[in-house]
């Protein structure tokens, strides 16, 4: 009884000193301890968009600040590449890694080969397939937006203000697989599957790229040349839309509404020149919630399983309030 006894206080008296180092979580997930300075791995998946690019400047810059040897690499469109560069920043001994995983599927081995190492995850601005790697249980938490919500509220606002009978709608789509992709295209269809007058008579991945965008646009306006609403799951798409567009002698804001989710500085100008209706805020900053959410961590905080990001809305109202601010 007495060696039972002793024990059981043992394990209590280990967990009180960790929880005191910060190195405890309720979670079975690797502990991070309190210290001055952290080697920190950030495998961004692409920069082939003003987005990106934002991100990532993001995390260069809240490095200093927040105590990270930032290793940051790029994988160039390449999940399998990202998924390369994360299992060389374990062999690296990061300690503690920043995933904005590019496809809700191929990154998960990764995630799991993490934890298995000791290494805290943060997934940020995308998430993986919930049904099989789960917060608080693989990864720390999910630190971004609401992507089906992001959908809704477009579609919302198309419904507002679409001035037609009947809206004939054809949708880009991003990164096939992504999860902005999938609920963003949730959001908006189940909404508008709502009213009878609005049909989506195409969706079809743009890979959130702007010259892909402009081309399925191209093509998809010789299939339906009696679209009158553009939905893009991206700025960068409603961009290359615009283009094709006007390309075929349409006019965006007059005869075709095109509404879209990011922010981008093109995007503000061109609701401010009237080309667009909306754009649904998706923010790429998320270097400094990075930082503070590690820091919770490290301080022996339970981590929310969805660290949520707030998105304003962009119209013709107050576009020209915040371009000077827009990336
Ligand atoms: C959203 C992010 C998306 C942006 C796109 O968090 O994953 O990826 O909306 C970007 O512009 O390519």
């Amino acid at each position: 009884m007495r060696a039972k006894t002793l024990l059981m206080a043992a394990t209590a008296v280990g967990f009180g000193i960790a929880a005191l180092a910060g190195t405890a979580s309720a979670q079975d997930l690797p502990p991070l301890e309190m210290k001055d300075r952290y080697k920190v791995g950030f495998p961004q998946m692409e920069s082939n968009n003003p987005w990106r690019i934002a991100e990532s400047k993001s995390f260069v810059d809240t490095a200093d600040s927040c105590g990270w040897d930032l290793i940051a690499t790029d994988a160039a469109g390449s999940a399998a590449k990202q998924v390369a560069d994360v299992d060389s920043m374990i062999a690296q001994g990061i300690d503690v890694l920043f995933l904005p995983p590019r496809e809700e599927k191929p990154l998960i081995p990764a995630v799991m080969r993490a934890k298995a190492a000791g290494v805290p995850t943060f997934l940020v601005d995308r998430s993986v397939d919930p049904n099989v790697a789960k917060a608080g249980e693989h990864y720390v938490a999910f630190l971004g937006s609401d992507f089906i919500d992001q959908g809704r509220r477009v579609a919302e606002w198309t419904l507002e203000n679409f001035d037609g009978e009947t809206g004939t709608i054809v949708e880009l789509e991003g990164t096939t697989g992504s999860s902005p992709a999938n609920d963003r295209r949730k959001g908006f269809d189940d909404v508008m599957a709502e009213h009878d007058n609005m049909t989506i008579v195409a969706s079809q991945t743009g890979d959130f790229a702007r010259d892909l965008g402009r081309q399925v646009m191209e093509t998809l306006l010789q299939a339906h040349p009696d679209v009158n609403v553009v939905y893009a799951h991206n700025d960068e798409m409603a961009i290359g839309a615009i283009q094709a567009l006007e390309l075929a002698g349409r006019k965006p804001g007059e005869d075709v509404l095109v509404v879209s989710i990011d922010g981008t500085r093109d995007a503000l100008q061109a609701i401010i020149d009237g080309k667009m209706g909306v754009t649904v805020e998706s923010s790429p900053f998320f270097g400094p919630l990075a930082c503070e959410t590690m820091k919770r961590y490290a301080k022996g905080e339970t981590i929310e399983p969805w660290v949520k990001v707030s998105d304003r809305i962009f119209t013709k109202e107050n576009a020209a309030d915040h371009i000077d601010e827009a990336y």
